[in-house]
């Protein structure tokens, strides 16, 4: 006999794309990308952060600069984040979004000394609310849930935006957030880098769920799907995310769908589990080339443009470049200096080895 059940609930996940792989926009500009120039700078500030990715894997390459994971082909998220975020939020990071800190303020040769092993380089000059890189997977959105908790007990009209890769939603770090985020409603954002990978475990041997959005739905949070490679679905998620937590929407969770171009890290090497036709594949729906094409077919932009956008960019870098080399390294003791309030016995002994050198055992 059939059971007397009847539907109590039911959900959708939606998918937004304005600019197609093409550049052909199939939608109208949302209202805040009308008549202003945030677009081009959308475009520049994506060439940048390209330029600067390309430098740092040479800089590893050449034994100047310790692992580095490159953002090849995700430039859209960091950047549409970045443009959509106000000055007073706050964004906890991981560990592939140059493009957000760039917009925010964050200098080029920081991020340098970050990846070069020194911690100067998580103390950012320009936006000191900002979180540094969070590199143990996951463990961002509680901090994220954190500073969001904050801004709704003091009544402050600040949101916080997090990012996590695919792999990273598997973590319990990341549903704990959600469940608080949603029955706190936080004024949080929460967007999903799914570039396809988590290192060499593909997307679908992570999570069996058509979308990574429909994890929000068990935590009351609104999720939808974005075109990470278009910034203009990026963009515009995010500013809706954001202005609905400042008026007391709760969070919403944002999956931009995208794919990682690079190696995982330049401690990895993708050849060796993932076709290069896969990876060709997806050159197609580059973000830069595609919102270059929209912006050319409108004569918004030309070659001329191109040419001194790409020599600024190179010279900006170059100048990162020659900063972070002329910063002396910082004393090894340092690395005890940041992690405790007051030292624990244990690794004041271990300080004191570092500053006076481990004496040997017949001294
Ligand atoms: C808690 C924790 N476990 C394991 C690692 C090692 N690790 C670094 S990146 C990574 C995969 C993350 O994949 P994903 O979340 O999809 O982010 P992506 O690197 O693809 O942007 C792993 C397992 C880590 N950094 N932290
Ligand atoms: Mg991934």
């Amino acid at each position: 006999m059939d059971s007397p059940k009847k539907i109590v609930a039911k959900y959708e996940i939606g998918y937004t794309q304005f600019l197609d792989p093409s550049g052909k926009l199939n939608y109208p500009l949302p209202l805040s990308l009308q008549e202003n120039p945030l677009l081009i700078e959308m475009y520049q500030a994506m060439v940048r952060t390209r330029v600067f990715d390309a430098k740092a894997i040479l800089l590893q390459r050449t034994g100047q600069l310790g692992t580095y994971p490159s953002i090849l082909g995700q430039e859209a998220i960091g950047v549409g984040i970045g443009a959509a975020m106000d000055e007073h939020d706050v964004f906890c990071p991981y560990y592939r979004d140059l493009g957000t800190q760039f917009w925010r303020g964050v200098k080029m040769a920081e991020i340098l000394l970050y990846w070069g092993g020194d911690e100067r380089g998580s103390c950012f000059a320009n936006n000191p609310q900002d979180f540094p890189i969070c590199v143990p997977v996951a463990s961002q959105t509680l901090h994220a849930v954190g500073v969001a908790t904050a801004f709704k007990l003091r009544n402050e009209a600040r949101a916080v935006v997090t990012t996590i890769g695919d792999g990273g939603t598997s973590r319990g770090d990341f549903y704990e957030s959600l469940n608080v985020a949603g029955v706190w409603q936080l004024p949080l954002v929460l967007v999903i880098n799914n570039n396809q990978w988590a290192i060499s475990v593909p997307r679908n041997k992570q999570t069996f769920t058509a979308t990574l959005a429909e994890k929000g739905i068990a935590a009351g949070i609104l999720g939808q799907q974005v075109d990470g490679n278009d910034v203009i679905a990026v963009f515009h998620a995010v500013q809706e995310g954001i202005q609905r937590a400042k008026q007391g929407g709760g969070p919403s969770l944002i999956e931009a769908m995208s794919y990682r171009m690079s190696d995982h890290t330049t401690a990895d090497d993708a050849k060796r589990y993932r076709l290069a036709s896969e990876v060709e594949a997806h050159r197609l729906e580059d973000p830069i080339a595609r919102l270059k094409h929209y912006l050319m077919s409108g004569q918004k932009w030309n070659e001329t443009d191109e040419t001194n956008l790409q020599e600024k960019a190179k010279a900006e870098v170059d100048n990162a470049v020659e900063e972070y080399l002329r910063i002396e390294p910082n004393a090894p003791s340092v690395m005890f200096d940041s992690l405790y309030a007051t030292l624990p016995r244990a690794l004041e002994s271990q300080r004191q080895e570092v500053l006076h050198g481990i004496k040997s055992k017949n001294e």
